[in-house]
């Protein structure tokens, strides 16, 4: 009954799949993110005085949710209160807020509640449980507001009972009903007082949901937020997720962050999550003046133009039915129907192949096209390898900038082939979390000097055999240290050979359909590999860098450095 319920009460946020995160505060009037109180140790008497600056008139909740609509957004996640402390709501609790500190006055959230309701998008709060620098007894394990306060005079409960506890309260009382409640930064909240916000939420409002970053502690709320920026791999995960993420740089205004991602790169992301089987919540910092920025703005519409051409493979659908990712986009699907998403720079000159769909095909053609002229294909199937193929004739030249979507209209329940299979193109990609895992002296090796070393082990389809680059991909966070990560060599072994060699730095790409800041994707070439002919083959790697797949929910921080996939790239015939 519990599950059926909560299936139920998730229902809205499923369909939903994409949503707006709003990073607005006071911190916006110093045009520096969101962070720049603690980066600047400023003193709370200072930083108090920025409330009499804030004066947000051009601030236009109409505005705000339109932008939002227009995108295909179908929820918004606002901060209530962010870790400076500040409620951009009017609180009983605390004097610290916008109508009764500031020159504009005035309830934004509620405007917002008013607005959202007659939008039929669903509002939300972001609030800061555990970081607010501004209130002398809120005790986080790490980021505290140490320029202010003596960290041994805080009395923790009278934050969480003066302060935190009552303004939830009045969040969900004030604002009508509220979808979700998106807790931050739980460092150092104990599991019984991460249960108890869980509670009181629950009380109030049972039908709002909670995100998973209520606690540090693994398992609690109704789904998993990712890491900041973080796409996980394909079927990756345990649980429900939601990617939070920023259009440039900062999660709050900031007029120097002018890194901007492009259109097409937040069209591949959004696609890439859904076909995982996850939501995007896009960022956007407005102004002090109450602006959403024009860099912004733009994007959305440009996003939104796209869902309303293509929305039909987008919204109501199931994720990708094979496990692993393909090489030219991404695959969504519903009933009787798979979507493949092709991004325009793999559109491919002639025709575009996929393996492995052992449904007949009906009928084969391009979404965006009015007259869903079909597309010429053909289907084969060799016993020998038990292989199928489909090969579909499409025009020269990609029909969308970003991502042109191919519907195909198959006959019965979707049937894929979930073996790990070479792609079309030659290339093979064998994901971390797809392996069997074991110590390093299963494999016969001597475990050298790391507890972390282990054995993965892939079993995969190769039907074009050849030479083969090895290339190991990792995602590394900014600021991390690679050397720490990978101190010994990596061994690969596959048919019977065996390459040793040292990850290194080779390759770095900024932005990728499933990586980006404060992420780097990096490459490391291993050295080469023979397969001289079709057959099911096993690839062994024993390396410092494998984790097993999590059970529950993972801590919300990724790793420092995580290791991704390994790829085999085909160079040449045997
Ligand atoms: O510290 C915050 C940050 O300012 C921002 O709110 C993001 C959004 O996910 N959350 C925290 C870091 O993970």
């Amino acid at each position: 009954m519990e599950v059926m319920n909560c299936k139920h009460k998730m229902k809205w946020w499923k369909d939903a799949k994409f949503g707006m995160f709003i990073h607005w505060g006071l911190y916006a009037v110093l045009k520096k993110g969101e962070w720049v109180m603690y980066s600047s140790k400023i003193p709370v008497h200072k930083y108090e005085k920025l409330a009499r600056k804030f004066n947000p008139i051009k601030f236009d909740a109409k505005q705000w949710v339109r932008i939002a609509k227009n995108a295909g957004m179908k929820y918004i996640v606002i901060t209530a209160k962010h870790h400076e402390g500040f409620a951009m709501f009017q609180s009983k609790t605390s004097p610290y807020n916008i109508v009764d500190a500031t020159p504009f006055n005035s309830d934004p959230l509620k405007e917002l509640a008013e607005e959202c309701q007659k939008e039929g998008i669903k509002l939300c709060f972001y609030y800061s449980h555990v970081i607010d620098w501004h209130h002398p007894d809120s005790l986080h394990d790490r980021a505290n507001n140490t320029w202010d306060y003596e960290l041994d005079k805080k009395d923790f409960y009278k934050y969480w009972n003066g302060l935190a506890k009552p303004q939830i309260k009045e969040l969900l009382t004030e604002y009508g009903p509220i979808g979700l409640m998106w807790f931050d930064t739980a460092g150092g909240l104990s599991k019984e007082d991460s249960e108890e916000m869980v509670q009181l939420v629950r009380s109030l409002q049972p039908d709002c949901l909670i995100n998973s970053r209520v606690s540090h502690c693994p398992g609690m709320g109704d789904y998993q937020s990712k890491g900041d920026n973080e796409i996980p791999m394909l079927g990756q995960d345990a649980r429900e997720f939601e990617t939070p993420m920023t259009m440039n740089q900062s999660w709050g205004y900031s007029d120097k962050d002018q890194v901007w991602k492009t259109t097409a790169s937040l069209l591949r992301k959004l696609v890439n999550i859904v076909s995982k089987g996850g939501n995007l919540l896009l960022n956007v910092g407005p102004t002090p003046d109450g602006e959403i920025p024009g860099q912004s703005v733009e994007r959305l519409a440009e996003i939104g133009e796209w869902l309303d051409i293509n929305g039909e493979a987008f919204y109501g659908t199931s994720p990708c039915p094979y496990p692993y990712e393909l090489e030219w986009g991404s695959i969504t699907m519903k009933s009787g129907y798979l979507y493949l998403h092709v991004y325009s720079e793999y559109w491919p000159q002639a025709n575009l192949q996929l393996y492995g769909l052992r449904n007949k095909i009906l009928k084969a053609y391009i979404l965006s096209d009015p007259n869903k002229a079909s597309l010429e294909f053909i289907q084969t199937y060799d016993s020998e390898t038990n292989h199928y193929s489909l090969s579909i004739e499409v025009p020269n030249i990609a029909p969308d900038k970003n991502i042109a979507v191919i519907a195909l209209k198959i006959d019965g329940e979707i049937d894929v082939d979930e073996s790990l299979t070479q792609q079309p193109s030659g290339s093979i990609r064998l994901a971390a979390f797809q392996s069997e895992i074991q110590p390093v002296e299963a494999s016969g090796e001597k475990s050298e000097g790391s507890e972390r070393r282990k054995t993965a082990l892939w079993h995969f389809k190769v039907v074009n055999p050849g030479t083969f680059e090895v290339v190991i991909v990792n995602f590394k966070k900014s600021g991390a240290i690679w050397e720490e990560a990978y101190q010994n060599p990596v061994v690969i072994s596959l048919a019977g050979k065996k390459i040793v060699g040292k990850a290194r730095e080779d390759v770095i790409l900024e932005d990728s359909p499933n990586c980006q800041y404060p992420y780097r994707e990096v490459h490391s070439n291993i050295g080469e590999l023979t397969i001289n002919r079709p057959g099911v083959y096993a690839l062994e790697l024993i390396s410092d860098m494998i984790s097993p797949k999590p059970k529950g929910t993972e801590i919300w921080q990724a790793e420092a450095v995580k290791f991704r996939n390994i790829k085999l790239m085909r160079k040449k015939d045997i």
